[in-house]
């Protein structure tokens, strides 16, 4: 699929190990299994491909229509100072499945099953690197050591060095990792590497029908690597460039080399403004001031408040109203909204990894308030995109987010027919509002908030109040639609 199919998508971020035990269905590819899934073990609990297929539901359930997946291809399997591999990125030979994940035909089922679903398969893929114990030494010789590695002449990598994040040649040709587990930097210049990547991902995403690609370390490598490498593969790239900076990443965009990026610079934003009561809410306004204004096309970012490699967001930030804050920042921002599983059972172990990457398992797939919370995000979106829901002549994806208003504590933004209208107040009730001057409604209309379903009135001029003093409630989230577009939409039923 390309960036157009993607665009209106809603992605599930996956650890294929962590996600499912194995079953009747879906036998273990590891064993023996531990016995509890415990992260600080670094080793595998036991989830495979087949096993994610037994719980598509539950993804589906909570509106989901893509979901990333771990990288597939083979990862050196033995003991390192880092115990295991089960994270999938420590890939030795990109051209191989990983049988810890299970067989061809096991990858080609749950392709299938997510595409009888209309759901997307998107793929990690790791090509910057291969990881090794030995090879820091051995780099220049002539002879490397790296067992069932796919590259093992000297000059498919780039010679040892450890990254100056403030360079980028050094980013791009010196050596993820450290001494324990060294990411040896393969040479992405080398003209028999270039070709052996590009008709590998040719191949794996028509042979597994894969939908989308997520691009592991994209910074790491040269931009025009990319273009001919996302063209090879033929669907939609996002990559994975980790920073603050949002001229760079946005660098990957205008320079045409794939169609978008995680949106980590919108992810510090809203860190910024709803990681703590009373954070810091201009940093969030100016961050996606500047990515609406950089971004050649904000509306195809992936936003995310957690990932794999970052902390859990109720581990740094405890409070349920922020998170429902946060989250509806990620849904109703421009980009394609993706919630790491876990997220929507409010997981807070992990201040970053291996912590954040329990087993999903222990919570039982709990109907927790916030996997509702996020199924009413995707049920908001997916309605305004079928319906085709306009304001001013124009509809959910076609229009780009603008700041309506802000104060220290709130931020007022609209998409398309939605106004977006948050704070970072926190949980309890406090005897204060927030007037939003001009909501872009007409005085003496009504609107319905899409979260509570609840109808407010639109005074002169436009504005719109919300108050806080709602005992139990406090710093709630709200999504304005105008009165007969909640009719339209059916979110709240009859309204
Ligand atoms: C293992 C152990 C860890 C141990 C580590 C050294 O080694 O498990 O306990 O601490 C995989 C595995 C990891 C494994 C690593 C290394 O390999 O998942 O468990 O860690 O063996 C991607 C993936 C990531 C993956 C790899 C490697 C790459 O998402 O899961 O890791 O294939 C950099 C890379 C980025 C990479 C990330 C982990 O490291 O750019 O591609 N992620 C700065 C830099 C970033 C840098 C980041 C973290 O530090 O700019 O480029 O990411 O090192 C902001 C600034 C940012 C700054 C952050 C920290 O602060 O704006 O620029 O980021 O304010
Ligand atoms: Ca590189």
């Amino acid at each position: 699929a390309n960036a157009d199919q993607w665009k209106g998508k809603s992605i599930y971020q996956l650890f294929t190990d962590r996600f499912a035990p194995p079953s009747a269905t879906a036998p273990a590819r590891t064993s023996p299994l531990p016995e509890t899934c415990d992260p600080i073990q670094q080793t595998w609990c036991g989830g495979t491909w087949l096993s994610i297929i037994d719980k598509l539901d539950y993804i589906q359930g909570m509106g989901f229509d893509a979901v990333w997946i771990s990288p597939v291809s083979q990862n050196i399997d033995v003991y390192t100072p880092y115990n295991y591999a089960y994270h999938g990125y420590w890939v030795n030979d990109p051209l191989v499945l990983n049988p810890r994940f299970g067989s061809s035909d096991d990858l080609k089922a749950l392709s299938n099953a997510l595409h009888a679903r209309g759901m997307y398969l998107m793929v990690d893929v790791v090509v910057n690197n291969i990881p090794s114990l030995n090879a820091y030494d051995a780099v220049n010789s002539t002879a490397l050591k790296l067992d069932g590695s796919l590259w093992t002449d000297p000059s498919e990598f780039h010679p040892q060095c450890w990254i100056d994040y403030s360079n980028q040649t050094s980013v791009e040709n010196c050596w993820l990792g450290d001494d324990k587990v060294a990411l040896m930097d393969v040479n992405t210049e080398n003209p028999t590497v270039v070709s052996t990547l590009n008709s590998w991902i040719g191949n794996l995403t028509s042979t597994y029908g894969i939908d989308g690609l997520r691009i592991d370390a994209a910074k790491h490598v040269p931009g025009t690597f990319w273009t001919r490498f996302c063209a090879a593969s033929g669907v939609f790239c996002i990559g994975e460039v980790y920073g603050s900076d949002i001229n760079f990443a946005a660098s990957f965009q205008t320079e045409k080399w794939m169609d978008s990026i995680l949106g980590y610079p919108l992810y510090y934003g809203i860190v910024n403004g709803f990681g703590t009561p009373s954070g810091n809410m201009s940093s969030f306004v100016e961050i996606a001031q500047q990515t609406l204004a950089t971004f050649p096309q904000p509306g195809l970012l992936g936003n995310f408040i957690e990932n794999h490699d970052l902390p859990r967001w109720r581990n740094t930030t405890t409070d349920s109203q922020l998170a429902y804050n946060a989250m509806v920042a990620q849904f109703i921002f421009d980009g394609l909204p993706i919630v790491y599983y876990g997220q929507e059972q409010d997981f807070s172990h992990g201040a970053g990894d291996p912590y954040n990457r329990a087993a999903l398992w222990p919570s039982n797939y709990a109907n927790t308030t916030t996997y509702q919370h996020i199924r009413r995000l995707n049920d908001i979106r997916h309605a305004v995109i079928t319906n085709n829901t306009q304001f001013n002549g124009k509809n959910f994806l076609d229009s780009q987010t603008t700041i309506v208003a802000s104060t220290k504590t709130d931020v007022a933004f609209r998409k398309g027919p939605l106004l977006a209208v948050l704070t970072n107040r926190g949980s309890p009730s406090v005897a204060q509002a927030f007037g939003v001057p001009t909501s872009g409604w007409s005085a003496q209309s009504a609107v319905i908030d899409l979260l509570s379903c609840k109808q407010h009135a639109v005074g002169s001029g436009g504005a719109i109040s919300v108050s806080y003093a709602a005992s139990g409630y406090g710093g709630m989230p709200y999504i304005f639609v105008s009165q007969t577009d909640a009719a339209a939409l059916k979110i709240c039923g009859d309204v």
